[in-house]
């Protein structure tokens, strides 16, 4: 095939789509010759750990916004690989909630095993793409940085998967210019230990706002607050952390609240989420959407209404990950093998991202929220040849999930769930969460350190 396909970014996304394209091809398929652009040294994409906050060594915007002691913030259960389980990986079943180490070591075992890295251009970060509508192609500008080297080269498609949870979304409020502590966004958070013994305000109600406020809890912080627009997360939080209604101003070292209740703070962590950002598209291919499931413009949440060649992976809300990458991978991959056809009348692409919104406006709660996504990862599975799961089992892991986070939000972690994938029921971790300060791989899978790795 002469065909040439561009995939931005070498995350959890783009990783599934060479993937996709490389099980094609050891199935006999002729398939297109893929360039994957990643902008960092290794891949991984979030679940690959940078100290760096702000400005990287060529002075490009850090992409991680992932943090040390990062857990899993959901049962493994509910995102494992149909075609790589975890017990094919680590050679046993796992415990339900792995650190971020170990779940990189995952991710990296199935590309590693199907031999992808070398279609990767690492360090080597997207500037610009355009479309020609004469000759039906997209040209690709990049920067090769240890070499700050930019050069060109043409596309017949160019998926894009590139993230959307690393461009912070950051508001400002009253007296932040003279506010004594230390201000951050989550993007910038990295270790929960710089927080110990102080009185930390955060700003948000969603996972980032509840797990930065659990590590600090965790590693020592004095008390925590946090702050809502819409509603309280409403958890049986410890007795050291409380939820008061949005900021309003701050003045030196106190916060005042908008029902004009007022705390001593130390620092404020602004968990309010991140932007859609995509400063290497021109206007006529830019996706611009709100963090939803249902995503604007996109037909089968995959393909640009307004330019079917061009697709974008992994830009919804996340319940599913992993897995619904690969699903809209492995569905990508079939339109540009042309297994697929995308129907040539704008009007039902327009009517398929209308019917998706619609569909979720209808859901009236995030159990709804959870099976609506799961029907999405369904409905793409049934059209492709990737290997059918238990979809349903993967919800009942969610949905367990949530009750365990109401029972305890400092003790889920601690629960086990059943792989949707082998059938295996997972063990329960060797120590409760709380108590567990390693992050490592080796701590969490009990792997004995020699004399030697431990000096
Ligand atoms: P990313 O992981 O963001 O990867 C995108 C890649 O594109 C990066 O490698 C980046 O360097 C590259 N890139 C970006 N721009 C360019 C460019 N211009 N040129 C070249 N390369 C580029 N999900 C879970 O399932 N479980 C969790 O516990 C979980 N925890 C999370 C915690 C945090 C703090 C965050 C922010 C997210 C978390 N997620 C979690 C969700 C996460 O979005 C997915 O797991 C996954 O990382 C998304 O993969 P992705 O490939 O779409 O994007
Ligand atoms: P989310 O899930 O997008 O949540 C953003 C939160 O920030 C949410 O609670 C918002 O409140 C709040 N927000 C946003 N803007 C503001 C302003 N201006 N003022 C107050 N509050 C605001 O982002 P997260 O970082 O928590 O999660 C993203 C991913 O990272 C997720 O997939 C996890 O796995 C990890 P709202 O409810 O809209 O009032």
């Amino acid at each position: 095939m002469d065909k040439r396909v561009a995939v931005i970014g070498a995350g959890p996304s783009g990783l599934a789509q060479l993937r996709a394209f490389q099980s094609a091809a050891s199935k006999g398929a002729d398939i297109p010759e893929i360039v994957c652009f990643e902008k960092q040294a290794n891949w991984g994409g979030l679940w690959n750990y940078t100290w760096r906050t702000g400005l990287d060594q060529y002075g490009e915007p850090v992409h991680g916004s992932m943090y040390r002691y990062l857990w899993s913030n959901g049962p493994k259960e509910g995102l494992e690989f149909a075609d790589y389980s975890f017990e094919e990986h680590f050679g046993k079943q796992i415990a339900s909630y792995p650190p971020r180490a170990v779940l990189f070591d995952y991710i990296e075992g199935r590309v590693n095993k199907a031999g992808v890295r070398d279609w990767i251009r690492f360090e080597t970060v997207v500037r610009l793409v355009t479309w020609d509508e004469k000759t039906r192609k997209f040209t690709v500008t990049v920067q090769d940085l240890p070499n700050d080297h930019c050069y060109s080269e043409e596309f017949d498609n160019v998926i894009v998967a590139s993230g959307h949870f690393s461009t912070p979304n950051v508001p400002e409020f009253p007296g932040f210019d003279r506010f004594n502590g230390r201000i951050l966004h989550a993007h910038d958070f990295r270790d929960a230990r710089e927080f110990i013994g102080k009185d930390i305000l955060i700003v948000g109600t969603s996972y980032s706002a509840e797990d930065i406020g659990s590590q600090c809890w965790k590693y020592g912080a004095k008390s925590i607050t946090n702050c809502y627009r819409t509603a309280p997360m409403g958890f049986d939080w410890p007795e050291n952390w409380e939820e008061r209604p949005l900021l309003e101003r701050v003045d030196i070292n106190t916060a005042t609240f908008k029902d004009g209740s007022t705390k001593r703070i130390d620092a404020i962590i602004l968990c309010t989420g991140y932007k859609h950002h995509f400063p290497f598209l021109t206007d006529d291919l830019r996706l611009r959407t709100a963090n939803r499931l249902a995503t604007a413009d996109l037909y089968k949440g995959v393909a640009y209404v307004h330019n079917p060649a061009l697709f974008y992976v992994g830009m919804q809300d996340q319940w599913f990950t992993f897995n619904m990458f690969d699903a809209q991978a492995w569905w990508a991959r079939d339109v540009i093998l042309g297994r697929i056809k995308i129907p040539a009348d704008k009007k039902e692409l327009v009517a398929d991202v209308e019917a998706r919104v619609a569909g979720e406006d209808a859901g009236q709660d995030s159990y709804d929220a959870i099976r609506y996504q799961g029907d999405y990862v369904k409905e793409l599975i049934a059209e492709t040849d990737y290997p059918s799961f238990d979809v349903d089992g993967a919800n009942e892991a969610f949905f367990q999930w949530k009750k365990h986070k109401q029972k305890g939000i400092m003790e889920f972690r601690n629960h086990s769930y059943r792989s949707v994938i082998t059938g295996t029921m997972a063990p329960p971790h060797h120590t409760p969460w709380k108590d567990a300060l390693d992050d490592s791989l080796e701590s969490y899978l009990g792997i004995e350190e020699t004399p030697a790795a431990a000096e």
